[in-house]
């Protein structure tokens, strides 16, 4: 993508509304655009990291054994009044009547409908067990909506379901979304810890939040110090086996919200205890047959009797993470992004645009990490080195290819890592082997 041509309208100074880093430099950077309290468009920059996240968590669900289908965002009212939640869930809820007077909703979250969906086909326990999720968006007219797509009215989720037979079943279905969870952040770059939490308008009596820490985080955490340091993405996962072990592992140590927290047990830690911030990037609940009761879907069992079946769900904040994530990467200059999320792998920053030499090498350079399969930002603009390298650093690239009249000459390119912010000279051959190679 040519700079000259992308739509990506960056601020220099900082708007007054973002009261936390990652609303700041979302919208310093050009990602986001509100529309109303809570409400985003996403621009092109922005949409790319959303879709890179999606893919990740998108990757892990189907890895994990999850189907992925689409339900709409619209609802009819009549679900939500036979799980008995039409009237529970208030104010949160936004409730819509179409042309012929029907109550209709835009979904807060997908129990009822999914549980609707597999009432009409699932009739045995043969074809049991199911796991189903979608990446959709939702609306919650949150009380306070606030810190840009991390407490939005509208956002998107990633909802998964799971239907068993039994409770060990669930049970499988639940570790599986366990492991799948703590894959799918630490793939992002990001240390996401399972907690004991609160189930609230969800329900059941099992469920753990992911929380990354962060001082601007919502929710107040405890936890063991040395729970930090674990590392799944070093674990071979093996979907099939039993996960127990690995989700007792990250059990094990005492990990809680503030509405899970207890102070006795939480003491014996002594100086291991963190309190800290932190920011619910997902959220899994067991409820049992809470929904398959209230709206009758059940299963024919092996000995011919009805059984309810066992279910769960298990949500990820698609569009927080992206807020997330910048919480937890980035500096003074802007954002940080992490490889496996970045919206462009590298940058061309051609410090002399209109030289047809600096042109020649960088266009070379475009043509061929483009070629290679690369997201590349190329910038060709008209303008000073000191405005590309400081837009370059907000919008977070984590290579820059810097290219410039002298080195040119010497036959040399300065590659650049955000992160590290080391630089080193080296050949544009050399700059292709490493990333086109
Ligand atoms: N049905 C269950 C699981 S699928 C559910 O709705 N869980 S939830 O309420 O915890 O939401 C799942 C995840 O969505 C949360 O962990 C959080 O990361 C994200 N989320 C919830 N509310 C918002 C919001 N207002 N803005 C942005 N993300 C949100």
């Amino acid at each position: 993508m040519r700079m000259s041509q992308y739509f990506l309208p960056t601020l220099k100074e900082d708007p007054s509304e973002a009261q936390i880093v990652s609303h700041r430099l979302m919208l310093r950077a050009g990602m986001i655009r509100q529309s109303s309290a809570g409400i985003y468009s996403w621009l092109p920059l922005g949409l790319r990291v959303l879709r890179k996240v999606e893919r990740i968590v998108r990757e892990e669900q189907d890895a994990a054994g999850c189907q992925e289908l689409l339900m709409p965002t619209i609802q009819p009212a009549e679900l939500w009044q036979e799980s008995q939640r039409y009237d529970d869930y208030g104010a949160e809820m936004l409730r819509i009547r179409d042309r012929h007077d029907r109550n209709m909703l835009f979904g807060p979250t997908n129990e009822e409908m999914i549980t609707e969906i597999v009432r009409a086909h699932i009739r045995s326990y043969k074809d049991l067990p199911k796991l189903l999720y979608h990446i959709q968006w939702k609306f919650r007219d949150e009380l306070r909506p606030r810190f840009g797509v991390m407490r939005g009215r509208e956002f998107l989720m990633k909802d998964s379901y799971s239907f068993d037979l039994t409770y060990e079943a669930a049970r499988v279905a639940y570790n599986k979304m366990f492991v799948a969870y703590l894959r799918t952040f630490a793939r992002m770059g990001l240390k996401a810890i399972p907690m004991a939490a609160d189930t609230g308008p969800i329900g059941g009596d099992l469920s753990h939040e992911f929380i990354i820490l962060a001082e601007t985080g919502e929710s107040e955490v405890f936890c063991h110090r040395d729970i930090l340091e674990y590392d799944v993405l070093g674990e071979d996962i093996d979907y099939s086996a039993d996960l127990q072990p690995i989700v007792d592992r990250w059990t094990s140590l005492y990990a809680a919200t503030d509405e899970k927290h207890d102070e006795l047990e939480a003491a014996n830690l002594g100086d291991a205890l963190v309190n800290a911030r932190g920011i619910e990037v997902g959220h899994i609940f067991y409820f049992g047959t809470k929904y398959s009761e209230a709206m009758n879907a059940s299963v024919t069992g092996p000995d011919g009797s009805s059984v309810y079946p066992e279910m769960g769900s298990y949500g990820i904040g698609v569009s927080r993470l992206v807020g997330g994530l910048i919480e937890a990467f980035h500096d003074e200059n802007g954002i940080i992004w992490p490889e496996s999320v970045a919206p462009f792998d590298a940058a061309v920053i051609n410090l002399k645009s209109g030289d047809v030499e600096c042109d020649a090498v960088c266009d070379n350079l475009y043509g061929k990490l483009n070629l290679a399969g690369l997201d590349v930002l190329y910038e060709d603009r008209d303008e000073r080195p000191g405005t590309k390298f400081a837009d370059m650093d907000l919008v977070g690239v984590p290579w820059q290819i810097v290219v410039g009249p002298r080195g040119v000459k010497n036959g040399v390119v300065e590659l650049k890592s955000r992160a590290s912010g080391k630089r080193e000279e080296t050949s544009s051959e050399a700059v292709l082997a490493r990333f086109a190679g």
